[in-house]
């Protein structure tokens, strides 16, 4: 089998029965997902609430200031960031016009104002010639609104396009369980869930009262990551702590020599001046020239790129060792968190981009059945039963999970709180032992007995079930039989 091999399998399907249908909304359908296929990269959406740091992310995620970012709504439109071999914009509008091009930013960032009515454009294709995106997946920045629940259509349309999203989230006030509920709410129906939603809680440095110093400040982040996380479960695989304005800055090559020479000359300050001066941003823009010997204006240009929780990060990385800039840089994304959400994104999604694909491709299909004709019958039925096929991969089936975890969120499959963390685990593990909520280092015998006795537990569960509750747990059930099967 290649990595390829369910995309494949669907696309074949789709070309069948392009070959029978005549032009009409079924075969538009198709050919849309046959278009959506031809792309050969996993689309991962970063969505969440206006001004939570989405664009911020998005250049971090880039290593390139592509997304406008602002203290106020910036982002009017969903943005696909795409590699192309040529910096461009196109300009897609929802009343069927064609695609517009406009000029980028030199460098190939969005620009302030597309020249267009917001009203009429759908969202815009950016293409970079980037080479991480090459490789890695296209990356959409969608607007964000000031309550989840008021989220636009075209921010919705473009999440539910996505195989996967990264929800990012501000620092937690009283809104915050809210919002989060609400878009539980706006995301059922939809198959996003703990099998490809990552979540991230942006902004770290604003927890609190801001004044921890940097470790103290990212374990607090840690503390509050870990109990989103169990308040989210079911939804997000994750939630993983970013600084993102330091994120953007380590990853985006606009901190330079002169900012590092200017936090060595900031390090050399006495003790005591150091601690007064990172009293506050205050404090670090009005300290006396004569005892730190870097300008004003340099002080103020720093804040803008690190901000002040980034200086305090970037003076602690320099006092642990960073000799030179591209240390420092290293130390400064480790810092920050991006490092461990790109290995996270490239466990999750990345390793599971062929099934995520599959899912989003084979959910449409099964969607585009109800618009087939009457004569139009025999290639919906023969798709349909290829499609059941397909949904048995035990792949796919993992994807499908999802529907059960929404289904116990809703409140629709009671579960008991091990129950629930076995579904979990089931979910999100990225290996067989993780699955089973074991340790990897676990012996065969051992997996093959959990496994079997997780089969067996899920089993009495689906016998006392209602119906529908019960076709959850024989998914789970069925999955746990497969895994002990493999592992004979
Ligand atoms: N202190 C601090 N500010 C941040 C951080 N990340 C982003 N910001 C700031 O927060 C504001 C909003 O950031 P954006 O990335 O534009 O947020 P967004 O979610 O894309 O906003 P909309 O597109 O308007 O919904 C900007 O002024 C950023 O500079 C951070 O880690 N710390
Ligand atoms: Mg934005």
């Amino acid at each position: 089998m290649t990595d390829h091999s369910l995309c494949d399998r669907v696309r074949a399907m789709c070309a069948e029965a392009e070959a029978s249908l005549r032009p009409g909304p079924f075969l538009t359908a198709v050919l849309e997902v046959r278009e959506r296929l031809a792309r050969d990269t996993l689309s991962v959406a970063v969505g969440g609430r206006l001004n939570a740091g989405k664009s911020t992310l998005v250049n971090a995620l880039l290593g390139q200031r592509l997304a406008p970012t602002g203290a106020t709504e910036t982002t009017m439109v969903s943005a696909w960031f795409t590699h192309h071999h040529q910096n461009r914009i196109l300009v897609h509008f929802n009343d069927g016009r064609p695609d517009a091009a406009v000029p980028a930013r030199p460098g190939g960032g969005v620009p302030e104002s597309l020249g267009y009515p917001r009203e009429n454009i759908s969202h815009i294709t950016v293409g970079v010639a980037n080479k991480r995106l090459g490789d890695a997946f296209v990356l959409v920045d969608t607007p964000g609104r000031d309550a989840l629940s008021a989220l636009d259509d075209y921010s919705m349309a473009s999440i539910r396009r996505a195989d996967a999203l990264i929800l990012v989230m501000p620092h937690p006030g009283a809104e915050e369980e809210k919002a989060l509920q609400e878009f539980r709410r706006v995301m059922a129906g939809s198959r996003l869930s703990a099998a490809n939603v990552v979540g991230v809680l942006s902004q770290i440095d604003r927890l609190g009262d801001g004044t921890a110093p940097p470790d103290e400040q990212r374990r607090i982040g840690a503390e509050v990551a870990a109990r989103g996380a169990q308040r989210l479960n079911g939804l997000v695989c994750e939630v993983v702590p970013v600084a993102t304005k330091l994120a953007q800055a380590a990853r985006c090559q606009t901190f330079t020599d002169k900012h590092e020479r200017a936090l060595r000359t900031l390090a050399t300050a006495d003790p005591q001046t150091l601690e007064d001066m990172l009293y506050s941003e205050d404090d670090l823009l009005n300290v006396a020239l004569d005892t730190v010997p870097v300008d004003r204006e340099t002080r103020r240009e720093l804040l803008d790129l690190l901000g002040f929780h980034g200086i305090r990060e970037a003076l602690a990385a320099i006092d642990a060792g960073a000799a030179d800039l591209p240390h420092l840089l290293e130390a400064l994304r480790e810092r920050s968190g991006i490092t461990r959400l790109l290995d996270c994104l490239h466990e999750r999604f990345l390793a599971a981009a062929d099934a995520l694909r599959c899912d989003s491709a084979a959910t449409l299909l099964e969607q585009a059945l109800d618009l087939a004709q009457p004569d139009e019958r025999d290639v919906a039925e023969r798709l349909s039963a290829q499609l059941s096929r397909l949904r048995r991969e035990p792949e796919l089936r993992r994807v499908e999970l999802a529907e059960v975890s929404q289904a116990h969120a809703r409140g629709d499959l009671p579960l008991s709180p091990e129950q629930a963390g076995q579904l979990q685990a089931l979910m999100t593990g990225t290996t067989t032992a993780r699955r089973l909520g074991l340790p990897d280092e676990s012996s065969r015998d051992e997996l093959r007995r959990v496994a079997e006795e997780r089969a067996r537990g899920w089993r009495v569960l689906e016998s006392r079930l209602p119906r529908r509750a019960g076709l959850h747990a024989a998914l789970v059930r069925e999955i746990f039989e497969h895994l002990h099967l493999s592992l004979a």
